[in-house]
């Protein structure tokens, strides 16, 4: 069974992650069927996306599947993660993807929502980047997207505290673009949506395309990148790092201990 819903109307496409039983968790399944989605959406030249949850969804996405993370020894989060494919896939589709989100989002799902170009939320919204709650070693490229989305104190709240924030704070931090009613979000959504449908489509692929290039360069060099990737192997490599994984799959709170 399809785990997702998609539809087109009027150049504008629909993509509603529909794995309720899981909470939209971003299996390789699910994550799979969003990217042969967007394929689709460009060969039929769609101009905007907008990437849903089901409506009055109490969870939009809760982030990547626990059960797909290697227990130790493995990065957890390399170039073929599926997460961190569908990050790349939503920062290159050649159109502006719009994040419709009703219900809490969670860890690797915050990406999803940073990496869309814009976000429409509705008051019950939450975000909560996890890393630190699982005892995960981000990557480097996803740290960088956190970096893109808020303020300098405001990521490391967000990353050091692993708390939901709420949409209306994000809104407030300009996290988000808009807080809409639950009545008025489907109507907001596609009426943004036209205003860019409507717009000149090439010059917005390539505004997009120059955005992602000017955001993506920093300075990094080969020693840096080696000792970013050494610090986040202590991290795969260390108790703390099954200890989270162990407890979330045990349903029960992790005891760290630093190693
Ligand atoms: C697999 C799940 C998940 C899930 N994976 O429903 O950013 S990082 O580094 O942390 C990155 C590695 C990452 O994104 O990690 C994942 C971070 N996500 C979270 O910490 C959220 C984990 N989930 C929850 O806290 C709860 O499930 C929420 C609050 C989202 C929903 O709670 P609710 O009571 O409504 P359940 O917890 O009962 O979950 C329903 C089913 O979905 C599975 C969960 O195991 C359960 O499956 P079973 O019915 O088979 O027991 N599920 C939920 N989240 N991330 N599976």
């Amino acid at each position: 069974m399809s785990v997702i819903l998609s539809s087109i109307h009027d150049a504008v496409g629909i993509i509603t992650m529909n794995n309720v039983t899981k909470r939209n968790a971003l299996s390789g399944a699910l994550v799979n069927e969003i990217i042969q989605c967007l394929a689709q959406y460009q060969r039929e030249e769609v101009r905007v996306v907008l990437l849903r949850a089901p409506p009055e969804s109490k969870v939009w996405s809760a982030g990547h599947d626990v059960n797909e993370l290697p227990l130790a020894r493995r990065d957890p989060l390399g170039w073929n993660d599926p997460l961190r494919m569908l990050i790349r896939e939503l920062e290159t589709f050649p159109a502006p993807i719009i994040a419709v989100l009703e219900g809490s989002v969670w860890g690797g799902a915050c990406e999803v929502v940073f990496a869309c170009d814009m976000v429409i939320a509705t008051e019950n919204v939450t975000l909560a980047v996890t890393p630190a709650k699982l005892g995960v070693p981000y990557n480097i490229t996803g740290v960088l997207n956190f970096m893109n989305a808020a303020s300098r104190a405001i990521v490391r709240e967000m990353a050091f505290t692993a708390q939901p924030m709420s949409a209306e704070r994000a809104e407030r931090l300009g996290i988000i673009n808009y807080m809409v009613s639950a009545e008025e979000l489907d109507d907001f959504s596609m009426r943004l949506a036209m205003q860019i449908r409507n717009n000149a489509p090439l010059s917005i692929s390539v505004i997009k395309e120059q955005l992602r290039l000017l955001e993506s360069a920093q300075s990094i060099t080969p020693r840096m990148f080696e000792r970013i990737q050494g610090l986040r192997r202590t991290v795969y490599d260390s108790h703390d790092y099954k200890e989270g994984i162990s407890a979330f799959l045990e349903k029960r709170r992790p005891d760290f201990t630093g190693h």
